[in-house]
Formats: structure tokens, C-alpha cells, sequence
């Protein structure tokens, strides 16, 4: 960053800040949600606190894209979530009204390649978060971004918050820890922590690997003739995609509540892989046509014939979540949430961000 910043490394005494309205911690602040998160906390008037892992670059991810205004108004603390010394630290001596811990090794795929790091991260930063908030910060709200990752498997339709779990990958299960953890912390110590069982949730902020985002981003590439075609993974897979501006609001919201619980955020509506693609391609002018079947299966431009989109087994993971859809009742009912971009709006965002990127 170009400009100054009054980053802390050290988390030794006491700070003495003018307290506006609340303050609030974001671990994960650097990623997708931190960034809504962080713009929807600073707009309501709150004190907003960063945990940022270091990087070789010091890069502050999808901060950057806040403007300076608000993103110079943002505390950083550099540090790990794994260590349970700056966690402790942290948490001890600056007293947040509000936690949201949202850092994760959080890709799916990389889960069955890394193992380790993800428990490391998603299950011990977890511990090391909700035992500092018991040991020193009791009073303190806590938030953890559970994952509709946690149904898996389960073949009941839609999923709420009633329904059984069946992680299907490293990362699930790690999140099927944090969710037990948390509400264990919960029950045992009397503390206000809440889960949040997400359904995916996309946006212009999202990662480059997540499939929405590589779509659109390769989307964009073979419409600008910078590449013939892209590679995919399963087709098949369907989800309960919506906005992550509306799903943070959902996460203020189990924190603002008079009693902790356990909340699904989901659209209600899934859609396929080839859906996505469609849509994506449709917003740009290019009706997809499909032809073959299996891992021969291919994606045409409806009118030229070209191939666009081909299947690598490469992109296959050793188990699948093949459909997930949510019912988010609860949520709707209890806190008020309601989601305000559909599928297509979507879609339009990503793809029109993208198209105004480059
Ligand atoms: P991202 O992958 O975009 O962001 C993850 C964040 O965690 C990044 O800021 C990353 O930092 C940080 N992080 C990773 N490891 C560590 C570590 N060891 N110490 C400190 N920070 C770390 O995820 P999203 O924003 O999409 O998701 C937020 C949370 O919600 C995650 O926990 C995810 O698992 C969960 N979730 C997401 C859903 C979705 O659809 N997006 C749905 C349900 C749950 P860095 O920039 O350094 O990589
Ligand atoms: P997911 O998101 O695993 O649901 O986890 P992702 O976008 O990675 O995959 C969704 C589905 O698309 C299929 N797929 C591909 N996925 C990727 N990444 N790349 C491909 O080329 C590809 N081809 C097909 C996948 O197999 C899968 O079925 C996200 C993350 O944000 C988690 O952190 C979060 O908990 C869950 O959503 C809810």
C-alpha cells in the first residue's frame, strides 16, 4: 500500500482508543468476507480490528479494495491465528464486544492435499479463539463461520439446522470441529457464541480458484480472445449459491440477538455447475451448448461450434458434496435476514466487475 498505516505488531498493554460505538474483532479480515464484513462494521460506526497473517508482499489482500478513507480506519494485527500467544494477547487486552472469526484454510480442494495445515488452522485457531474469549474476554460475542460444508453427504433436502451432519473432506470435518467446539464453549461456560451454517456465497471479492470466480474470470478471457477455451472439474455438483454482502449481514445479526444459537444462511435455490457457466457466458452474449458425455463432455459456443469449456479430471476431488440446498427459516424468522441478490444479480455482478477490471 501506497499509503501510511498504524499497523500493530505488538499486542503488549492495554490500548487506549476513543471508544465509538463497539469494537469488533475480523480474523480472516483479508479475505472475501472480511472485506463485506469490515465495510458493513465501519458503516454502522464500530471500531474495526484485523488479525492478518504475515506475507512476504505484507499484502493486505482484499482490503485494498476498500477505499483509503475506511481502510486506514482499520487496526491490523499482525498475526496468526495458530498462535495462541498473539490470539491470547489480542483478545486479553483489547476487550471486543465482538469476534468474528472468520480465518480458514477455506478451499475445499487444497484440504485433501493439505490436511494438517487445515486442522492446524481451522480447528486450532479455532480452540485458541473461543479459550482466550473464556479465559480472558468473557463478555465478549463470538462468531464462527460454519459451513453448509458440514452436511456433505446427507441426503436430507433442504438442510437446517436440524439436519445431521456428514462432512465429505478434510476441510468439512475441521469445520464440523470448530461448530462443536464453539457451541461446546458455549453450553459449557455460559458464553455468547454462535455458529453460522453458511451456504456459498460468491461476489466480485471472491478467490480465483472457487469455481464461480473461474468461470467468470476465464469467461471473460475467451471473449476477449486472450484464451480458447477452460478446464473444469466436476459438472455435476450443484449449489445454494447467494451474495456475500447479504451473508455478513446475517453474521451481525446472531450477534446483535439476546441469546447465542446456531442460524443457516442460504438462499433456498440451487443450481448446477453447467447452470453457472450458462448464465456466466449468457451475460457476455454466448449461448453454451453441451455435447458428449463424461470427461468428454463439452461446453460449445452455440453459433461458431467453438469448444469453450472441457473437463480435466484434475479438478475431481477424491469425494464429492454433490448437492446442498438450505432452508433458512430460522434466520428469515429470528433475525430478520433477508438476502437481497438472487442468482442472476449475481451473476451480473461478478461478471460485469470482472469485465471492468482488466
Ligand atoms: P477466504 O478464503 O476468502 O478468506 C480466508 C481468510 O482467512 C483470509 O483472510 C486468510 O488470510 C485468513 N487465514 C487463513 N489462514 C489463516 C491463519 N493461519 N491465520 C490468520 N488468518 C488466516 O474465505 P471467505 O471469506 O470466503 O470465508 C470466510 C470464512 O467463512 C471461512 O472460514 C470459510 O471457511 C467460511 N465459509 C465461507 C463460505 C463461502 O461460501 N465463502 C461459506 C461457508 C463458510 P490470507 O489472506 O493470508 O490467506
Ligand atoms: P465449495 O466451493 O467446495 O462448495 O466450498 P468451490 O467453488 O470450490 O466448489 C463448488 C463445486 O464446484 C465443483 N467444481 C469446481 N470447483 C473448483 N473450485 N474448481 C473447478 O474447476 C471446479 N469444477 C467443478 C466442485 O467440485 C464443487 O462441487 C466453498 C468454500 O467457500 C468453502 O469455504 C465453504 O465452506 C463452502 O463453499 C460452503
Amino acid at each position: 500500500m501506497s499509503w501510511e498505516r498504524r499497523d500493530s505488531f505488538d499486542t503488549l498493554g492495554p490500548k487506549i482508543y476513543n471508544r465509538p460505538m463497539k469494537k469488533a474483532l475480523i480474523t480472516g479480515i483479508t479475505g472475501q468476507d472480511g472485506y463485506f464484513l469490515s465495510k458493513f462494521l465501519l458503516e454502522k460506526g464500530y471500531e474495526v480490528h484485523g488479525l492478518v497473517r504475515r506475507n512476504s508482499q505484507m499484502s493486505y489482500g482484499n482490503l485494498q479494495h476498500l477505499d483509503k478513507e475506511m481502510f486506514n480506519k482499520i487496526r491490523i494485527h499482525w498475526g496468526d491465528v495458530t498462535d495462541h500467544a498473539i490470539v491470547s494477547s489480542l483478545i486479553k487486552n483489547e476487550q471486543f464486544d465482538e469476534v468474528y472469526h472468520l480465518a480458514a484454510q477455506s478451499f475445499v480442494g487444497v484440504s485433501f492435499s493439505n490436511p494438517h495445515s487445515t486442522y492446524d488452522i481451522n480447528i486450532g485457531g479455532t480452540l485458541n479463539l473461543v479459550n482466550a474469549v473464556k479465559e480472558y474476554s468473557p463478555k465478549t460475542r463470538f462468531y464462527f463461520a460454519a459451513t453448509s460444508e458440514l452436511y456433505g453427504a446427507t441426503e436430507t433436502k433442504p438442510q437446517n439446522e436440524t439436519t445431521p451432519f456428514y462432512p465429505r473432506s478434510p476441510y468439512g470435518v475441521s469445520k464440523l470441529a470448530g461448530f462443536w467446539t464453539t457451541k461446546n464453549y458455549r453450553e459449557s461456560y455460559n458464553l455468547f457464541m454462535s455458529n453460522g451454517i453458511l451456504f456459498n456465497h460468491e461476489s466480485e471479492m471472491r478467490g480465483e480458484e472457487f469455481v464461480t470466480k473461474k468461470i467468470v474470470r476465464n469467461a471473460v478471457k475467451v471473449v476477449r480472445k486472450e484464451i480458447e477455451s477452460f478446464e473444469i472439474g466436476n459438472l455435476d455438483a450443484k449449489r445454494d449459491w447467494g451474495y456475500a454482502g447479504d451473508y455478513v449481514v446475517g453474521m451481525w445479526q446472531m450477534l446483535q440477538q439476546d441469546k447465542p444459537g446456531d442460524y443457516v444462511l442460504a438462499m433456498g435455490r440451487n443450481h448446477g455447475i453447467r447452470e453457472f457457466i450458462e448464465a456466466a457466458f449468457k451475460h457476455l452474449g454466448i449461448t453454451i451448448a453441451w455435447e458428449g458425455q463424461g470427461v468428454d463432455e463439452v461446453g460449445k459456443d452455440a453459433t461458431t461450434k467453438q469448444v469453450l469449456v472441457r473437463i480435466n479430471p484434475k479438478f475431481f476431488r477424491p469425494a464429492e458434496v454433490d448437492e446442498l440446498i438450505g432452508d433458512a427459516s430460522k434466520a428469515r424468522t429470528e433475525l430478520g435476514w433477508e438476502p437481497k441478490v438472487d442468482f442472476a444479480g449475481l451473476v451480473k455482478i461478478m461478471v460485469d466487475y470482472e469485465l471492468a477490471r482488466n
